[in-house]
């Protein structure tokens, strides 16, 4: 397994697929149930690949779903284009429709998770799991999965921010964009502006939920997100701050990023199709008033969705959904209450005592 790191290369950026994966130590935590009952070795990150998430946007982890997983998927989807496969919500196909006419009613199957035990599995797979653990935090919820065909001649996606659309508060959104055929620059490989992470959300108009940015003065109302033309795209201004690179991917590695990274993909001009499969997170202890596009009871008394999304690891104060197909994962673990309360003493000068009386602000 290996990580990608930016390197400044004089005036150019490119990708140094740095090598890493002898040089992992044994993972530290074995402890998670499907890593010791199931056949998923846990992988230990380290900081330079925590670090690269904050300083670039993105890490590439390279081969890190194994490959009997990607066939199945792969296989799975193939049914799908074939019509001996389905689920509500999926595209109805005609059989009488011939195989061109097919392959082009596919193109993205949003949150098929709550639908199909396949795209539960690949949502909750313990290895993308382990790896969100690290970067963002022991408590993971599972919000949206998305699964791209992405067949010839379809279109990308233009500049956007991911918690744009799904907003958490605080904002801890995280992807993880799987690759399950080679992604490349010809058939429309995901694009990334290296450190525009650090960019505030520019929220859509009446977006309530985004007030964390709504307060500074030149963010402005964002109504053309994932518009392909940048002429006509508001992020691509703020885009050309940062570099660009392209992000190829082989089947199995996975590109985690950041929810306020600006991204795009072009179309798919090759004649292979390119098939991805994205996961959102959240810390799960982050409030999400987002149910995937539906309304929900108490949305308009200002109640959050959690109830409606999967606590994938560790634990939350706040409600969370079981899976439909019942994929081991902790919200049907028995809870493990983790202590709190904990102090640690801040070191004092003097004799260490710390004046607590009241603190008096001096007037200029
Ligand atoms: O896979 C693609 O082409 C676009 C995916 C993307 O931008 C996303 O998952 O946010």
């Amino acid at each position: 397994m290996a990580s990608t790191e930016i390197q400044t290369q004089s005036d150019s950026w490119s990708l140094n697929l740095a090598s890493a994966g002898s040089a992992r130590p044994p993972p530290k935590t074995q402890e998670n149930a499907c890593f010791t009952k199931g056949r998923y070795e846990a992988v230990q990150l380290s900081v330079t690949d925590y670090r690269t998430l904050r300083e670039q946007g993105f890490v590439k982890i390279e081969g890190l779903i194994p490959e009997d997983d990607i066939r199945d998927i792969s296989a799975h989807m193939n049914r799908v284009l074939e019509g001996s496969e389905t689920a509500p919500g999926f595209p109805t196909i005609d059989l009488s429709m011939s195989e061109a006419e097919r392959v082009v009613r596919f193109s993205r199957i949003h949150n098929a998770h709550r639908v199909h035990a396949m795209h539960e599995r690949f949502l909750l797979h313990p290895r993308i799991l382990n790896v969100i653990e690290q970067l963002n935090g022991p408590d993971v919820l599972a919000l949206q999965s998305m699964t791209f065909f992405k067949q010839p001649g379809q279109p990308g996606q233009g500049y956007h921010q991911d918690s744009y659309y799904i907003p958490t508060l605080p904002n801890t959104l995280i992807a993880a964009w799987v690759a399950i055929s080679e992604a490349t620059e010809e058939n429309g490989c995901l694009w990334f502006r290296v450190g525009s992470q650090v960019e505030p959300l520019y929220p859509q108009t009446e977006n309530e939920f985004t007030y964390e940015s709504r307060s500074l003065e030149d963010v402005f109302d964002n109504n053309t997100a994932s518009e392909d033309d940048p002429k006509i795209n508001q992020l691509a201004a703020i885009a050309d701050r940062y570099p660009e690179v392209a992000c190829p991917a082989k089947p199995g590695d996975v590109i985690f990023f950041h929810g306020n990274i600006l991204h795009r993909s072009h179309a798919n001009c090759s004649k292979i199709p390119r098939r991805a499969f994205a996961g959102h997170y959240c810390d799960a202890r982050s409030f999400v008033p987002w149910n995937t596009n539906n309304r929900w009871e108490g949305m308009e008394q200002g109640k959050g969705a959690n109830q409606y999304h999967v606590l994938a690891r560790g634990d939350s104060h706040l409600q969370f959904a079981t899976p439909s197909f019942g994929t081991p994962c902790a919200a049907l673990e028995e809870r493990r209450p983790r202590v709190v309360g904990g102090q640690i003493d801040m070191p004092m000068a003097g004799d260490g005592k710390m004046d607590m009386g009241p603190v008096q602000v001096a007037r200029q």
